[in-house]
């Protein structure tokens, strides 16, 4: 059974998300997803998500192709990941490209897949807060206009 791993946020899930997933599957058998948490994700990337670690965990438990979902605590629990999960692939998007190359010395093929175009929880966050902000300005003034 050939065991693949990946690591990410996967906060405001997306199609983005899935696609990745779903191609990392198909690179063997059984699919470990290491979920960054809270903790780490605000410590070493200043990322504050939307879901907490445990929604964003049940979420991506859902996926068809995820076999298994632990915790991304650390950067440096990579190398021992590999062992502790008999992982033969390590797989994650090309925006990462050539930064897990070392995790080889760890006897694991490394693979960087092309991101999915035009999608990123961060736009999805941006869009909806403009989306938000002209709501906001529309029923201001709106509220103008009946006032006067
Ligand atoms: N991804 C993708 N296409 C997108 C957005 C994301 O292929 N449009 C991929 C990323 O390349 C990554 C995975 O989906 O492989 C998860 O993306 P993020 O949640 O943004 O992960 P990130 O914050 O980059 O954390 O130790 C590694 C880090 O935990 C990765």
């Amino acid at each position: 059974m050939k065991r693949v791993i990946t690591y990410g946020t996967f906060d405001l899930l997306h199609y983005g998300h899935i696609n990745l997933l779903k191609r990392a599957k198909a690179l063997g058998d059984y699919l470990i997803v290491v979920i960054s948490t809270d903790e780490f994700n605000w410590r070493e990337k200043q990322k504050k998500c939307y879901f907490t670690y445990e929604q964003r965990k049940a979420l991506v438990e859902a996926i068809r192709y995820v076999d298994l979902v632990i915790p991304e605590e650390s950067w440096a629990q990579k190398r021992t990941d590999m062992h502790e999960y008999h992982v033969d692939t390590f797989v994650i998007g090309d925006d990462w490209e050539g930064k897990f190359d070392f995790l080889k010395e760890e006897g694991v093929e490394v693979v960087y897949l092309p991101r999915t175009p035009e999608i990123s929880s961060s736009q999805i966050k941006k869009e909806l807060y403009n989306a938000a902000d002209v709501e906001d300005s529309k029923l201001n003034h709106d509220s103008i206009n009946t006032n006067a």
